[in-house]
């Protein structure tokens, strides 16, 4: 017997309509949808009306970024830097992230957002700690405004969602933006961050930096989404498809979407379209998953030269200011150098300090293992330096 068989069943009153109440989107999805290409303004008529100031303020932050990029990498190679993931490529999303927030404002960058940090005024080698090898950020980030830079993927989503919310229950007008690669999107924190951000309206604007790849994985393995901006339709906020190299249109967008969350208006997902021009970090080999070519086309593409272009036909790239914003960068360079260059003082045993409020036996112990290898190490050197067993016997 059917369930539809059944004495007593609706069979007499059921029709073939659609479940009821009869089923509708809660939402039009259509003014959610990303632009079918990514939203540009340079090389388009729309850059005539750009403010000539704004074009060389962002031009000039990207050439100290990409100087930026450029010297964090050698300090890797000189071994003052336990590692660096560049945004070479990138500039234009990391310098429009951190110009479209006001002071108030919270950053929540990823491991490879060091520029959107800087960019926002933070000290240039306080960015680097973590990257250094501390077991701490390095700056207070109540003070910057900018969370710790977050290695875990997409943990940092949450954060901000938690963080916007709240400030919204309290009145205040404050505005995260959260900045995520490629990859992380395939993560659960991504998910559950875009879910509640928008059932709660959190301000906040989530900033996908589509770089090509997740390490070695490119997106076309990632996701089978028709982009990733579509993302933000399945949960009813809407989604931005922007080229990322492209300075003023970034900064235009998350102006815009800043703006809206501060209004109550919701969050907003953010594609922008980039690409990763140097390899994942210092410790990868790029050439191993992508060819030279596919790296030119991109190149051919540079935010810098995008903006320079610009720039040149307005009358704007003097030799003056090119030599101006190129000093500028050097001096940035320099100081990183040579204050990188000073060895840090460090206390191993800060490892074991801030794990937990309460130590486990576990880590008591492993705290008493080093604390015994560092005084062994030390009686080492003192005996050396007295001109007996040397450092190295003296170790396990
Ligand atoms: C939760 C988690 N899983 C795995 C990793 C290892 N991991 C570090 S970077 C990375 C790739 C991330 O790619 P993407 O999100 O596109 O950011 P990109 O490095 O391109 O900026 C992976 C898998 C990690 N850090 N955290
Ligand atoms: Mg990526």
């Amino acid at each position: 017997m059917t369930v539809l068989e059944q004495p007593g069943s609706s069979r007499n009153k059921s029709s073939l309509a659609g479940p009821p109440p009869a089923w509708r989107p809660r939402v039009d999805p259509a003014p959610l949808l990303p632009d079918e290409e990514p939203y540009r303004i340079l090389g388009t008529d729309a850059a005539a009306r750009l403010d000539s100031g704004l074009l060389t303020r962002l031009y000039a932050q990207l050439v100290r970024g990409r100087r930026y990029n450029a010297q964090a990498t050698a300090l890797t190679r000189q071994g003052r830097l336990a590692v660096y993931p560049s945004s070479t490529g990138q500039e234009a999303c990391e310098v429009a992230a951190a110009l479209a927030l006001e002071e108030r404002d919270w950053l929540f960058p990823s491991y490879r957002d060091t520029l959107a940090a800087v960019a926002r005024g933070l000290d240039p080698v306080q960015a680097l700690t973590l990257l250094r090898g501390d077991w701490h950020c390095g700056y207070d980030p109540h003070e910057h405004r900018i969370a710790p830079l977050c290695t875990p993927l997409a943990t940092q989503l949450p954060h901000a969602v938690g963080l916007a919310h709240a400030a919204r229950l309290k009145g205040d007008e404050v505005v995260a933006l959260a900045m995520v690669g490629d990859g992380g999107t395939s993560e659960g924190d991504f998910h559950e961050a875009l879910n509640f951000a928008e059932l709660w309206q959190a301000p906040v604007v989530f900033l996908v930096q589509n770089n090509g790849f997740a390490i070695s994985v490119p997106l076309a393995k990632q996701t089978a989404a028709p982009s990733l901006a579509h993302k933000a339709v399945g949960y009813g906020m809407p989604g931005r498809l922007v080229d990322g190299n492209d300075a003023p249109a970034m900064h235009e967008v998350l102006g815009e979407a800043v703006q809206r969350a501060r209004r109550g208006g919701g969050p907003t997902l953010v594609e922008a379209v980039t690409y990763r021009i140097e390899a994942h970090t210092n410790a990868d080999d790029a050439t191993r998953y992508r060819t030279d070519a596919e790296v030119e086309t991109w190149r051919a593409h540079d935010p810098i030269a995008l903006l320079e272009h610009e720039l040149a036909g307005r009358g704007l790239l003097t030799d003056e200011f090119v030599a101006t914003t190129r000093e500028s960068a050097e001096q940035l360079a320099a100081d990183l150098r040579e204050r990188m260059n000073a060895d840090p003082v460090l206390n191993p045993m800060d490892l074991f300090t801030h794990v937990f409020a309460e130590q486990t036996g576990q880590l008591r112990a492993q705290a008493a293992q080093l604390r015994a290898e560092l005084e062994a190490e030390a009686a080492g050197h003192t005996e050396d330096t007295a001109g007996t067993a040397p450092a190295e016997e003296a170790r396990p």
